[in-house]
């Protein structure tokens, strides 16, 4: 067993679990060397996260300077990172806090905080930007640079996962979307656990364990990937990833009831042509009214 009895409890009561240095020595150096190359090639810097949030946590001139750097699917672009997010002790690792024998991967994003300004993250839970029917579902952050209070390390509210999903705010005072949050006057980044980690660790968190982050202060950039692993069973009902199929990194898929190759591989073609068919059976059963 990849981590102990105490871990798992751990993980159960606070919803959350830091493992020391799963990426090591050449591995690391690797997805160090991947991160940078795939960073300057592919990303930009944004603008981030949006929504009434910024001018709580930032003065005006920070704000308008606060930046983030964002890329998606890592192992679709990097052969090391394909191995790592399939890599056997981390996913064993995963299987003992979903408890289950086969683990998916949902998604992987990468969030740098370039210096001085790197955004910090409003506190939230990751289930409204891909709520699934049941909380197995982890979150992996892959630290590829020491963190801590200067850099804007991970931080917790203790014990929020069993809260379940709460109400965030999804637009700003004129209406218009952004980002997911929790309202910042009843949700406080300062109640929350401070997590610093070192480069080659990874912090686990529930998909609704309450998070956020401070700016990076630093003069160097804060690099940290997350890696989204469910149970195959626990159904996305909505958000980001919706409708691709993960890649297994343990055990099988199982098959359920009134599942078919297609569905697995193609779910969203597959809820068209189902949608497609309705429609043809409801004008249809319109026709045979109306010709009675
Ligand atoms: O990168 C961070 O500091 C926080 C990331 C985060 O909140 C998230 O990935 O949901």
């Amino acid at each position: 067993m990849m981590l102990t009895e105490e871990q798992v409890a751990f993980y159960n009561e606070h919803g959350w679990l830091r493992i020391p240095q799963i990426f090591t020595g050449e591995e690391f150096r690797e997805l160090d060397a991947d991160t940078e190359s795939l960073i300057q090639a592919w990303t930009q810097e944004v603008m981030g996260w949006t929504g009434p949030w910024r001018k709580v946590y930032m003065d005006a001139d920070t704000e308008a300077r606060s930046k983030l750097v964002v890329l998606f699917e890592f192992q679709l672009f990097s052969a090391a990172w394909t191995r790592a997010v399939a890599k056997p002790a981390l996913a064993e690792a995963i299987s003992q806090l979903l408890d289950t024998p086969n683990v998916e991967l949902q998604q992987s994003t990468l969030h740098a905080k370039p210096p001085s300004t790197g955004q910090p993250f409003p506190v939230h839970q990751d289930y409204p930007f891909y709520p699934h029917t049941n909380d197995r579902f982890v979150d992996v952050l892959v630290h590829l640079d020491n963190t801590s209070d200067v850099n804007g390390e991970i931080r917790f509210l203790d014990g929020s996962h069993k809260l379940g999903p709460l109400q965030h705010v999804t637009s700003n005072p004129d209406g218009t979307p952004c980002t997911p949050h929790l309202p910042t006057d009843e949700w406080k980044l300062e109640d929350t656990v401070a997590v610093p980690a070192k480069a080659g660790d990874v912090v686990v968190m529930n998909i609704n364990t309450i998070h956020g982050s401070y700016l990076n202060r630093s003069d160097a950039i804060r690099r940290m990937v997350r890696l989204g692993y469910r149970d195959p069973t626990n159904h996305q009902l909505s958000g980001q990833n919706m409708d691709r199929t993960g890649m297994m990194v343990l055990g099988r898929r199982p098959k359920e009831d009134g599942d078919s190759m297609f569905r697995a591989l193609y779910p969203e073609q597959y809820r068209k042509a189902k949608a497609d068919k309705e429609k043809t059976e409801d004008i249809k059963n319109e026709v045979d009214v109306v010709a009675g």
